[in-house]
């Protein structure tokens, strides 16, 4: 397949022409505010970073895998980096101990969640929520395929940012809520068992991006349209881009139906709540509403999202809406008359540059906005917005964080915790201090740490809460270049787990942990807050729990039957079973143990079924018997010493004639 005429270009062209690029989109401490005439004036004079020497050494470290820490880039003051590597503090949890804290992390295109035990950063188990998943049987069993059908019939799913629900400003262990990027859904996992139980193909949307649920008592899950397309997608509009459209979904947490959608300008990347119940900030990169990269970054400026979600359920009440495929559409654009009056439904707040995520802080105070392509994140004061006429005066504060600037985390304590992209930091700032200094100022910064490589999401423990835990803080890094034994091109993320003690020690790098790509936020729950059952309870599901009496073959139809079969150590309700030539079969299985950790698998060659029944569950799985033959059906659990004894035999007989 090797093309002897494709131009092989010298990597370090590429390099330079990535840092020309960066380089020329990046934009100063403070964005140049917009002239009257819609040019731009210069920045803030006398903060002349020398931005250039800076870019280029972040972006060697980058993209040419050095590995040198980014100290020596930070000379420009505020906070020392620190060089730590593990010496101190004990991450480990000894043999037969539990952790202290569930870690919920999304799983990206792997469409899975993971969950990760805190502090020892030991994977506890997988739930796949838009992939299938053989071991458990996800996207095997009937409901589950069907769960998977009626969302879409996709294969994948692209998770990004997981969700618990909330009551009081506090995690109530209920449920997790993720989205799909990839394909404009949203889906629910029980915690109860640490399932997916629904998942919502939010209508009119393509892209949903940034997911989160309204704080204090999970009323809504709120998704964010990042990619504006034609309403209706229906082939209309196709290549004019003016017309295409950006939406903001409130979804019904029970229901997982969509109740309305706000249509706004430019586009939505990330989104937070506040802890009132009031707004919904949004992030956004694309005011210019451009297809181009180059388009994308154009201006210096990017207008922030501020929802004001009891003003946007008046508009509906009122029916103030159209409605595309069924549901409300607000207009929340700047020209709409719902904008113009003294409650507008949407406050549009310009922040430098693309920024890329919004984190409110634990009072509910402020809006933490990481620049992205601005060295600064904007605070924005949620307190001030209802009053504020040009929604530009909440912003109260802009400290200088570093290159880079992407999410931002909290202990609890007053500190706020970037994670500094292009600079490969976490670097901690002083909140209040922030909002006290002079736009631009590193004096709110207070340290900053090394961390390998370009980190994406930063997450300290229950840091959405109102009341965080802090101690540890996991940063999220997307490359791990030389960290870890090399694994062929494709090399593991690297998720850094970073002692913070409560604010008041110095941060430090305490385990690297290898991620499958590529997991992009993650959440923390205190071990108290979750109550997983440990057997099923048969009260939970629809399917008849059958019992050994009742297992047995019982033909519905001229070409279907019912075969009903326990499972216990060692052995199947049947050791065999015949069907018919072309027979539809549906298989319910119940697993009659009642002890934790006993389960037994259903696997049935050349039929493309397994799937796994727990204590006291029941599953059902349905399949032609399309070709005659003995077909061994085994167990796939190692559960106990007859394990691989136990087995059934589906006896097919061949079609007469
Ligand atoms: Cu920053 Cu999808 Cu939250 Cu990835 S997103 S990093
Ligand atoms: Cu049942 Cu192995």
């Amino acid at each position: 397949m090797h093309d002897d005429t494709a131009e092989v270009r010298d990597p370090t062209d590429v390099v330079d022409e990535y840092e020309e690029a960066l380089d020329s989109v990046l934009s100063d401490v403070d964005a140049p505010e917009p002239d009257d005439d819609g040019g731009v004036s210069l920045g803030l004079p006398g903060l002349s970073l020398n931005r250039r020497d800076f870019v280029k050494a972040g972006v060697a470290a980058g993209a040419m895998g050095a590995v040198a820490g980014c100290s020596s880039l930070n000379g420009g003051g505020g906070g020392q980096a620190t060089e730590s590597g593990g010496g101190g503090v004990d991450h480990s949890v000894a043999p037969g101990e539990h952790d202290e804290y569930y870690g919920f992390w999304s799983g990206g295109h792997s469409g899975e969640l993971r969950v990760i035990g805190i502090p020892s950063m030991r994977e506890l188990t997988r739930i796949p929520v838009f992939n299938t998943d053989c071991a458990s049987g996800y996207g095997y069993t009937d409901d589950t395929k069907q769960l998977l059908e009626d969302s879409g019939g996709y294969s994948w799913g692209d998770n990004h940012h997981p969700n618990l629900s909330e009551t009081d400003g506090d995690y109530d262990g209920e449920y997790l809520y993720v989205n799909d990027k990839a394909n404009g859904r949203i889906a629910r996992v029980n915690l109860t068992y640490f399932e997916t139980d629904a998942i919502t193909d939010v209508p009119n949307m393509q892209a949903i991006h940034g997911c989160t649920v309204l704080s204090p008592d999970t009323k809504y899950v709120f998704g964010n349209g990042e990619f504006r397309a034609p309403l209706p997608n229906d082939g209309r509009d196709l290549d004019d881009p003016d017309s295409y459209t950006a939406l903001f979904a409130a979804v019904d947490p029970e229901s997982m139906e969509t109740q309305w959608q706000v249509k706004v300008d430019g586009n939505l990347d990330i989104n937070d709540s506040g802890k009132e119940g009031r707004w919904v900030i949004a992030s956004a990169y694309n005011s210019e509403e451009a297809t181009s990269i180059q388009g994308m970054t154009r201006d210096d400026r990017d207008d922030v999202k501020a929802f004001d979600i009891p003003a946007i359920e008046q508009a509906v009440e009122n029916g103030n809406y159209e409605e595309v495929n069924g549901i409300p559409i607000v207009d929340g654009t700047k020209e709409s008359p719902l904008n113009q009056g003294d409650r507008p439904i949407v406050k549009y707040i310009p922040t430098p540059k693309s920024p890329h995520c919004v984190e409110v802080e634990p009072n509910g105070d402020y809006a933490m906005v990481a620049g992205k392509l601005s060295p600064t994140v904007t605070i924005i004061d949620l307190n001030k917005l209802p009053e504020v006429e040009d929604p530009a005066d909440a912003v109260v504060g802009r400290p200088r964080v570093g290159l880079g600037p992407l999410h931002t985390t909290f202990d609890g304590n007053g500190h706020a915790y970037t994670s500094l992209f292009i600079d490969s930091q976490a670097v901690k700032w002083d909140i209040e201090a922030a909002v006290e200094a002079e736009e631009g100022s590193e004096e709110p910064i207070i340290e900053r740490q090394d961390v390998h490589y370009n980190p994406g999401h930063i997450q300290a423990l229950e840091a959405m809460t109102t009341d965080p835990d802090g101690e540890w803080l996991v940063s999220l890094n997307k490359l791990s270049k030389d960290r870890f034994l090399p694994v062929g091109p494709i090399m593991p993320d690297n998720d850094q787990l970073i002692h913070i003690g409560q604010g008041e020690k110095e941060m430090e790098l305490v385990a690297d942990h290898p991620a499958y790509p590529e997991p992009h936020d993650c959440v923390f729950a205190h071990k108290d807050k979750i109550d997983a059952k440990k057997v099923y309870d048969p009260e939970d599901y629809e399917e008849t729990y059958i019992t050994e009496e009742a297992s047995g073959v019982e033909r519905t139809g001229e070409n279907s039957v019912h075969v009903k079969m326990t499972t216990k150590r060692s052995e199947y309700g049947l050791p065999d079973f015949t069907v018919q030539e072309g027979d539809e079969v549906r298989l319910t299985t119940t697993n009659i143990e009642g002890i934790q950790d006993i389960i037994h698998g259903v696997a049935i060659p050349e039929h493309d079924i397994n799937y796994a029944v727990a204590p006291q569950d029941t599953r059902e799985v349905t399949f032609t018997a399309d070709e005659p033959g003995v077909y061994w059906i085994y167990c796939t659990f190692f559960c106990s010493a007859l394990h691989l004894e136990m087995r059934s035999r589906m006896l097919v007989e061949p079609a007469e004639g």
